[in-house]
């Protein structure tokens, strides 16, 4: 931890996806990461962990409480602190008093196994109060409020250290400029949540390329308090082609000192995360200036003992290329960018002016080759299948360029038409999304035309 921070900074990990929740073996090597990485705190809260969310009334029992009883030891041994967090939003009746008990309830529970802190989430939920509930309060800022201070009163008796955080119904500013929550919904909950509960944000966007420091202090005004940033830089959920292992970047260094702390919610296929969280760590704990690039090739380099196989293990600039095509959600790596702009160059112009690029590609697409088969021996097969599906779209398009230019490199053949044999309509690219995704036409600024013609 840098010296200027607060004792209090939290620094770490929010599983907080939709998706599969990680298993118990995967949580424990988090531990390890997460102390080696220089990361305090955990927050457990998976979106499809149905007692998070669907059934939050419902304490654990069985093998379930095992396992969390277990997990929340192992945090305390490792001195990482662990929050709870109970999303009670889809269905939770404010006015009924018995909610509010159901809500001590789960918390009685988690406070007797250890649990030490607790978050109460109203994040991607129905925005509008029901009709009795709108006959006590104006506003959901007002109701979420007043119901998670009187939970606060009760579990601050119970245990006197615990700390209460609180995720608002707009959690990022376009979800505010739009009005989610009704009017005024921040400036109500900075004036009416206890001033000692931390309220999460993810930033301008839910996930947000930039986070300055003239952004938090704007919406910690409006808080009356620094807010805690829910940070979904690496998260994935949203799409299930993608993943990122890309630096942690686009919060200055500078951030730090005007926040609660940073919680990452990343990617859902644990295994992928090494980078994400080994340089969140080595953000929160810089001193003088942060290079991106540099932390990035670092913990490459770290992650690369991962990628072990029965042959020995893969070549670090191989995977870097890989990891550069996997980056960032809205920027690839430099390898990644020439690579696109090789492909992009063969395929505007015509053959007969390729030169010595047909040949570079090709090259190119035998070493992908060559690394895609090495991958498949990895020793560490549960890396192996979070890699796969990635792997293989990647693969595809890598191996049909290169079909293309072999075959319009041939003598006479530049002007032919061209078709893979192993790129069949139906199996290669096929399926609904496909076919509506030719429809939708969106532009680079995200601007969506229609893809057929009037
Ligand atoms: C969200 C959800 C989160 C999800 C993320 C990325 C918050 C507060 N909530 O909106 O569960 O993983 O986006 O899709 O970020």
């Amino acid at each position: 931890m840098t010296p200027s921070l607060p004792a209090n900074f939290l620094s770490g990990v929010i599983e907080g996806f939709y998706g599969a929740p990680w298993n118990p073996e995967e949580r424990s090597d988090l531990l390890q990461h997460l102390a080696e990485s220089g990361l305090n705190a955990y927050m457990y809260g998976p979106k499809d962990d149905l007692h998070h969310r669907v059934i939050w009334r419902q304490p654990y029992a069985g093998r379930e409480l095992s396992e969390l009883t277990n997990f929340i030891r192992q945090c305390r041994a490792r001195h990482i602190h662990f929050l709870y967090a109970l999303a009670p939003g889809l269905d939770i009746h404010f006015s009924d008093p018995s909610e509010l008990e159901r809500l001590k309830e789960r918390c009685s529970q988690l406070l007797a196994l250890g649990c030490e802190h607790i978050a109460v989430l109203f994040d991607d939920i129905p925005d509008s109060l029901s009709a009795d509930d709108r006959l006590r309060w104006t506003s959901p800022a007002s109701a979420q409020a007043s119901m998670v201070n009187a939970l606060w009163t009760w579990v601050r008796e119970q245990a006197p250290s615990a700390r209460l955080f609180f995720c608002p119904t707009p959690y990022c500013e376009r979800m505010a400029r739009a009005g989610l929550g009704g009017p005024d919904y921040l400036s109500i909950l900075g004036r009416e949540l206890h001033p000692a509960i931390d309220i999460f944000w993810t930033g301008p966007e839910i996930i947000s390329r930039e986070i300055t420091v003239a952004h938090v202090r704007e919406i910690g005004a409006l808080f009356q308090r620094p807010p805690l940033i829910w940070d979904n830089l690496h998260a994935n959920d949203y799409d299930g082609r993608r993943f990122f292992c890309g630096p942690y970047t686009g919060r200055p260094l500078e951030l730090r000192g005007e926040i609660r702390g940073i919680l990452s919610n990343p990617n859902c296929e644990y295994p992928l995360n090494f980078v994400p969280l080994r340089t969140l760590g080595r953000y929160v704990q810089a001193t003088g200036a942060w290079n991106e690039r540099e932390e990035y090739l670092r913990a490459m380099g770290e992650w690369q003992e991962h990628f072990d196989t029965f042959r020995g293990v893969i070549d670090l600039d191989d995977l870097v290329r890989f990891g550069d095509c996997h980056y960032l959600p809205y920027s690839e790596g430099p390898e990644a960018n020439r690579l696109f702009k090789l492909v992009h160059h063969l395929l505007a112009s015509h053959p007969s002016t390729w030169g010595a690029s047909a040949g570079e590609f090709l090259d190119e697409s035998r070493r992908w080759r060559g690394f895609f088969a090495r991958l498949t021996e990895l020793t560490h097969r549960p890396l192996y299948h979070a890699l796969l599906r990635r792997i293989w779209d990647l693969r595809e398009e890598i191996d049909l360029l290169a079909r293309y230019v072999e075959f319009k490199s041939r003598p006479g053949q530049a002007d032919l038409p061209f078709q893979s044999d192993y790129h069949l309509p139906g199996t290669y690219r096929g399926g609904m999304i496909t076919r509506l995704q030719t429809l939708l036409n969106r532009q680079p600024d995200g601007a969506l035309a229609s893809g057929v013609a009037w």
